[in-house]
């Protein structure tokens, strides 16, 4: 028995009255459990046709395993904060925390529900004109002004101590790095894939890179990341896109949230070739991601050099030429992760919709397949890429 886990509904209801006053006192609220991710449960408290709030509860475990795998309770203080750190700097893209409360390890915070989840919206082929300004410019503020660059040292420190987040850290370390390179039993690899699969667990080169990239995803404090920026963890409109579940904050290499992202988009890229339906529109649509992936990096690489420029506060960070040098490390790092997060969402654990979706399973091993394939480029080729015409160029041959 979970001592903190809310019993019924009414004392759902009765946490949100306690902490917001956002519903009156005779309004008649309804709670439905909308949780559709991996490790944590969520339910949504609205008056019906009037205002809505959600509350996401952490248990001791991960929700899709179940007891078997614990979990800390602080990664609900590590999103609490995270959120309330993340809209200090890019408030226009994050919900609003209206209340966190420790001993229930919850969360109130602002619905998003008017928007659509990323993942969902790719799927659909849903052209968003600011999808990639908005990720670009979350990322360059949330990371530039975590880093060392603009931090006093002793703030620095203080954060990196307070987004100490080993489990969740653990779950990437096993999930990106480990499992998708050897047969491990925690895999999920689609039956004809698996020739693909044992070839790559045999590619000792690969290995040497991918131990690389796990050494400076343990070591490399860079700023505090959002740590799992997957196209399921943010939610879009026309005109919004807002970035919620940061619970695997921690100070790591700032090229790992801007290559998830990118290998969110690629994956997507990867799926559409396979699916059903007229070939001319699918191939406008894998275009239209090229773009938004030059984009994405355009406004991403633009905000993140004019606050080197502007914002940086530590004296010999202020040296033009490091900066060069450093924005080219987090692309060829992005290039990297981007592999990783290409390899583990399709033969690791925790799959995508966007390679699932594709009913057939030989149709869905080639798009398979050829995420496999990219991915490897990626993480082998990251430091030769200097150019996103590089980097589209190695894609479209991909394509042939
Ligand atoms: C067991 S957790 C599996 C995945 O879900 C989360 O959203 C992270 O991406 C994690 O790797
Ligand atoms: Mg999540």
């Amino acid at each position: 028995m979970i001592e903190h886990k809310f019993h019924d509904d009414a004392a759902i209801i009765a946490f949100v009255r306690r902490h917001t006053r956002l519903f009156a006192e005779d309004a008649v609220l309804k709670v439905s459990e909308i949780g559709d991710g991996n490790i944590n449960f969520v339910y949504r408290v609205a008056e019906p046709g009037g205002a809505s709030v959600i509350v996401k509860q952490a248990l001791p475990y991960v929700r899709i395993i179940g007891e078997g795998w614990p979990l800390s309770l602080d990664r609900n203080r590590i999103e609490a904060e995270a959120l309330v750190l993340e809209a200090e700097h890019a408030g226009d893209w994050v919900p609003e925390v209206y209340h966190y409360e420790q001993p229930l390890a919850a969360i109130i915070m602002e619905d998003v529900g008017d928007h659509q989840n990323l993942r969902h919206a790719l799927i659909a082929r849903r052209k968003l004109p600011q999808l990639a300004e908005h990720l670009g410019l979350f990322m360059a503020r949330t990371l530039f002004h975590t880093s060392d660059m603009h931090l006093d040292a002793h703030q620095k420190k203080d954060l990196v101590k307070r987004f100490i987040n080993p489990d969740l850290c653990k779950i990437t370390e096993d999930l990106f790095f480990l499992d998708p390179f050897c047969d491990h039993e925690r895999n999920a690899i689609n039956p004809p894939l698996r020739p693909v699969a044992e070839a790559l667990w045999q590619d000792d080169l690969l290995k040497v890179e991918v131990a690389e990239l796990k050494y400076a995803f343990l070591n490399r404090a860079e700023a505090l990341l959002h740590g799992d920026l997957h196209s399921g963890s943010i939610f879009v409109t026309e005109t919004s896109t807002q970035v919620i579940d940061p619970e695997f904050a921690y100070f790591g290499p700032i090229g790992f949230d801007v290559g998830s992202l990118i290998g969110n988009l690629l994956l997507n890229w990867c799926g559409q070739q396979r699916l059903a339906g007229d070939e001319a529109e699918r191939e406008a649509w894998r275009d239209w991601l090229l773009v938004q992936l030059e984009k994405l990096w355009h406004h991403f690489s633009r905000e993140f050099s004019r606050l080197m420029r502007e914002a940086t506060t530590d004296p010999t960070l202020q040296n033009e030429h490091w900066q060069q040098r450093r924005l080219l490390q987090i692309w060829h790092d992005s290039l990297g992760y981007a592999g990783t997060e290409l390899i583990r969402r399709t033969i690791g654990l925790a799959h995508v919709a966007d390679l699932d979706m594709i009913d057939d399973e030989h149709q869905r091993a080639q798009a398979e397949a050829m995420a496999l394939h990219l991915g490897r480029e990626l993480i082998m080729e990251r430091t030769r890429i200097n150019s996103m015409e590089a980097l589209v160029d190695l894609i479209c041959q991909l394509n042939d």
